[in-house]
């Protein structure tokens, strides 16, 4: 079949007004249908993530949406208005418009920004030091108590399980990942400010966008059987070089013990990545080997904290072997032209 040449530019709107989505409604139906010239899209790899982010949908629901139903342009924006509870208020569509342009026209930049000055910052100097030297570091109380219960809870109502009784645990078909997206108490999670600060000072630039993220809830072990989802360790990022600098989190919304299955991350990786990677045979894949025998640590937490962590730093979840589920809510804040690498390695 030959690939379609995309008609749709990125400044062509419907109803919404927002740029480049009738273009990304549209290299979504091509790919459907196995017509979508991939090269010639992928540097606008960005763009579609961090729209799908900043209109609050996440990465996984719209096109899945668009697969199954193939709706039309008017019908695709009528869900996600459903899907959002309302069109984009004027100041975001104002800031969405902005960042389509801005990532059309400019190259990508070079983060962490050195001299930005983040007020009220919430990572202190020894915070800092740590994520400079091991590329974690653990935000204490990034979210008060009362939203992570709420938050835990309706994980768990989502789910259809209850907490004190551990055969609901098991008895659906429930593994790891938890797909609930728009849920008032995770959407305030999101906009946590001490979270917020935190990597406003990674990055150094306010100027960010939150990923609509899904969340996890990692039971304990049973009968020797390992349902602890991505316990193998592993990167999220292209390792194709150069690896830009990236931030990714997560917020432990029950106590988690090492071991409780608590995220798991190889420290200071980031410093040495590039050179391991030229070390590496050509016929031995980067993502098949031993990276167990890296070093990584267990990173505890009480519910409420946070843990940032370099994207160069293989990571994974722990195996659960206590007798409490873990549950974490993902969250990440990126700016929109830290360029993401087109190839992936
Ligand atoms: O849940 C965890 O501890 C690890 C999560 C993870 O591996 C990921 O987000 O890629």
């Amino acid at each position: 079949m030959t690939k379609h040449e995309l008609t749709i530019s990125s400044l062509e709107t419907g109803e919404l007004g927002v740029l480049h989505l009738r273009r990304y409604w549209s290299k979504r139906l091509l790919e459907v249908e196995g017509r979508l010239d991939q090269d010639s899209v992928r540097h606008e790899y960005g763009l579609d993530f961090t729209l799908m982010q900043g209109l609050g949908l996440g990465i996984v629901e719209p096109p899945e949406y668009l697969f199954n139903r193939r709706p039309s342009y008017a019908e695709f924006e009528h869900w996600i208005v459903q899907k959002r509870g309302g069109a984009p208020e004027p100041a975001l569509l104002q800031r969405l418009n902005r960042m389509v342009r801005h990532y059309l026209e400019q190259p990508p930049r070079t983060y962490p920004v050195d001299d930005a000055i983040v007020q009220e910052p919430v990572l202190s100097a020894e915070d800092l030091a740590f994520w400079q030297k091991n590329g974690y570091v653990v935000l204490r109380n990034a979210v008060c108590a009362e939203d992570c219960r709420e938050a835990e809870a309706a994980i768990w109502d989502f789910l259809g399980m209850d907490p004190q009784n551990p055969e609901s645990w098991y008895n659906g078909n429930h593994t790891f990942w938890v797909s609930l997206f728009q849920h008032p108490i995770l959407n305030k999670n999101r906009a946590a400010l001490r979270i917020r600060k935190a990597f406003e000072q990674l990055w150094g630039t306010g100027d960010l966008w939150a990923t609509v993220d899904r969340s996890s809830l990692n039971r304990p072990e049973r009968d020797g059987i390992d349902i602890s989802g991505p316990s193998r360790l592993h990167w999220d990022v292209s390792l194709a070089l150069p690896i830009p600098f990236g931030v990714q989190g997560l917020l432990y919304l029950s106590d988690t013990r090492a071991e409780q299955g608590a995220f798991r991350c190889v420290p200071g990786f980031h410093h040495r990545i590039d050179q391991w990677l030229a070390e590496l045979a050509a016929e031995q894949h980067p993502r098949e080997q031993d990276l167990e025998s890296l070093g990584p640590v267990a990173v505890t937490g009480s519910a409420g904290d946070f843990v940032l962590w370099h994207h160069a730093l293989p990571h994974g979840s722990g195996r659960n072997l206590a007798d409490y589920p873990r549950v974490v809510q993902y969250i990440k804040l990126f700016p929109h032209d830290y360029g993401i690498h087109p190839v992936w390695r």
